[in-house]
């Protein structure tokens, strides 16, 4: 069964080579003739590893193509998914599995809602990757990726494909307690770096600050259930802060590029899902709000 990958960015472009790698049929899915016109002119993909660079030229049709979709690695930032499965919906045949790779929570409901005619299994991943130019990825980090179905807890028989293809990974059956704990670490990590400016490293010199944030995420996970989620969430996050102090984490990098962050589905969600719940956190809500006008000063979207 082909492998439709949507998005021939960071992690899109380090699934799909490493797929067609093993043998697998793959084809990228791109947003229009003109990507299809400029990826065709760069003859394929590039994936820089530490080792080598090596040009991969997959097959690549644009969205409006006829061919029936039944397995889609959804590849994209979580602000554009709703709407890249909306246009590809037309195409997903019945019975279609879609493995969504955003990061956040929030997304990954829209879609569901947008197709329920088709499987949808959730993941969340801790490999590195980013783009040095047009349809050229370098595979900064090897990593994990848990990926489950909250509907569905059976495994699906296509992880063994995974497997050849070296991709590391779990099936999970609590994906959604995965998806909250990271979108804690990240709420409680990735704004205060914005706001201080500062690598991960610089939050050391904030305790209070981080502690108070991780008294409110535990709040909230246990509201929703997430009572495992949120087991030691401030040790965790002292270790994260530790163990990456010399990096800038993503929310920084994304800005410091002017870049749109995907603050919806962090920050944004808990916030939203805390308000929905009617449970006060003031602290959680302040750093919201300052985020936001901090983004809005530097002329990025708030969403
Ligand atoms: P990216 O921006 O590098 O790639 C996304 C690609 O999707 C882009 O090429 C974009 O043009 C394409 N796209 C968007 N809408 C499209 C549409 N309608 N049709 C066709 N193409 C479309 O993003 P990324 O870094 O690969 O991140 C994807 C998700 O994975 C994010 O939620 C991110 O947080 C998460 N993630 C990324 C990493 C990483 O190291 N890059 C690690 C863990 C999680
Ligand atoms: O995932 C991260 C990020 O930078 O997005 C960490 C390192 C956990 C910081 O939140």
């Amino acid at each position: 069964m082909t492998w439709h990958v949507l998005g021939a960015g960071s992690l899109g472009s380090l699934w799909a080579v490493r797929l067609a790698r093993a043998g697998l049929p793959v084809r990228l899915i791109l947003r229009n003739a003109e990507r299809l016109a400029s990826y065709e002119q760069a003859g394929g993909l590039t994936l820089v590893e530490p080792e080598h660079s090596q040009l991969y030229p997959l097959d690549a049709q644009t969205v409006a193509a006829p061919e029936p979709i039944e397995r889609l690695l959804l590849a994209c930032k979580a602000y554009d998914a709703e709407a890249a499965i909306t246009e590809l919906a037309p195409r997903l045949a019945p019975g279609a599995e879609l493995i969504l790779l955003q990061n956040g929570l929030g997304s990954q409901d829209a879609v569901a809602a947008r197709v329920p005619q088709a499987r949808c299994i959730f993941a969340s991943s801790t490999e590195g990757a980013f783009r040095e130019g047009d349809w050229r990825v370098v595979f900064a980090g090897h990593g994990h990726t848990w990926l489950g179905d909250p509907q569905n807890l059976a495994a699906p028989p296509w992880l063994t494909e995974l497997e050849h293809a070296g991709i590391a990974h779990d099936w999970s059956l609590d994906i959604l307690g995965r998806l909250w704990r990271k979108l804690a670490l990240n709420c409680a990590i990735n704004p205060l770096t914005v706001l201080h400016d500062c690598r991960n490293g610089g939050l050391a010199e904030h305790p209070a600050e981080v502690a108070t944030l991780c008294a409110e995420l535990v709040e909230l996970l246990t509201t929703c259930g997430q009572a495992d989620a949120a087991k030691g969430l401030e040790q965790e996050v002292r270790r994260v802060i530790q163990a990456t102090a010399a990096n800038y984490s993503s929310m920084h990098q994304d800005v410091a590029q002017g870049r749109r962050t995907e603050i919806g589905y962090l920050l944004g969600h808990a916030c939203a899902t805390a308000r929905r719940h009617r449970l006060s956190l003031p602290h959680l809500e302040a750093l919201h709000g300052r985020l936001l006008d901090s983004l809005r000063a530097r002329g990025l979207p708030s969403h």
